[in-house]
């Protein structure tokens, strides 16, 4: 099968998934959640994680919720940054941002149902699965990826550091947190559902972080360098808001260096499996020809 055709195969589960998740919601409620999450979105987090499950003969059918869970933080992330309180943004994903649509009450709610939401699910699944251990163990690692040590510290970081001179090692723990953990997260559980040793756990965590920085380097070079029709979110908002980025801080030429290598660690990452982690490889590779 061609990368293309896999990747597609996994974000369809998640997309019937996250739309079967939502009902039964009260209508207010779910028309404010699934605004944000039903509509566009690369999926990336949630693929990664069921392709991390599958590296190792897991059941992607019993890791779906986790995958679900992680795109509903993921979601509610981006609701909650775009607010006039943080990024004050207009635009995402080519529509207008979830508080410029419901108001910023139903925004922040949106975001808590959608936080909430994703706990029960991965708490219920944890309860019904064959292997509860492993599915309580998932579960931390992506509530480490998107809580106190992971995105929501980073974007204590950023928002704390935006308009200051930082350094280096202060602008890679921004973007390990902000970024890298949700991604480094979704990599660890799905390995942890696959039934990964602690070593291989290890490998896919070492992929994920290494993913991550080269992810938020290329969506930096991104911000830097694209139109808002190609990227459905308003460009150059990082020099404009005076943001730490590696675009900022070292100039294009050397981001772009940066991101590619970071790809190239993540992809050796994952050579001791072999062609089975061709589709993670290629993946890691793609995060840095990617236009939006
Ligand atoms: C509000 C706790 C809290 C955290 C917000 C996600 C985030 C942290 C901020 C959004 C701004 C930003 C540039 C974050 C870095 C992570 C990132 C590149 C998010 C965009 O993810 P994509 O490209 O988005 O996967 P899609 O739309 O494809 O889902």
């Amino acid at each position: 099968m061609k990368y293309e055709e896999i990747f597609e195969n996994y974000k369809s589960l998640v997309d019937t998934a996250l739309a079967n998740a939502l009902v039964g919601i009260q209508p207010m409620l779910k028309e404010a959640m699934g605004y944000s999450l039903l509509h566009g979105g690369k999926r990336f987090r949630p693929v990664l994680l069921l392709a991390s499950c599958d590296l190792f003969g897991g059941d992607v059918m019993q890791a779906l919720p986790f995958a679900c869970a992680i795109e509903m933080i993921h979601a509610y992330s981006l609701i909650h940054d775009d607010l006039p309180c943080m990024d004050d943004d207009d635009l995402r994903r080519g529509r207008p941002t979830n508080h410029r649509v419901f108001g910023e009450d139903m925004a922040v709610l949106a975001g808590d149902g959608l936080l909430s939401l994703a706990f029960e699910l991965m708490a219920s699944e944890t309860v019904a699965a064959h292997d509860p251990r492993r599915a309580a163990l998932a579960m931390a690692a992506i509530a480490r990826g998107a809580g106190v040590s992971g995105m929501v510290s980073g974007q204590v970081r950023d928002i704390r550091s935006t308009g200051h001179e930082i350094g280096i090692n202060e602008l890679r723990k921004i973007h390990g947190e902000k970024t890298g953990a949700m991604i480094s997260g979704a990599c660890l559980a799905g390995a942890i559902l696959g039934g990964a040793d602690i070593n291989q756990r290890q490998m896919l965590d070492d992929y994920g972080k290494h993913l991550g920085t080269a992810f938020q380097i290329q969506d930096d070079i991104l911000d830097a360098t694209q139109t808002a029709e190609v990227l459905g979110k308003t460009p150059g908002k990082d020099a404009q808001a005076q943001k730490n980025t590696f675009v900022t801080m070292f100039g294009l030429e050397e981001a772009n260096a940066w991101a590619k290598r970071s790809a190239e660690m993540a992809f050796e990452s994952l050579r001791p499996f072999g062609r089975k982690a061709d589709f993670l490889q290629k993946t890691a590779l793609f995060t840095v020809m990617r236009e939006h």
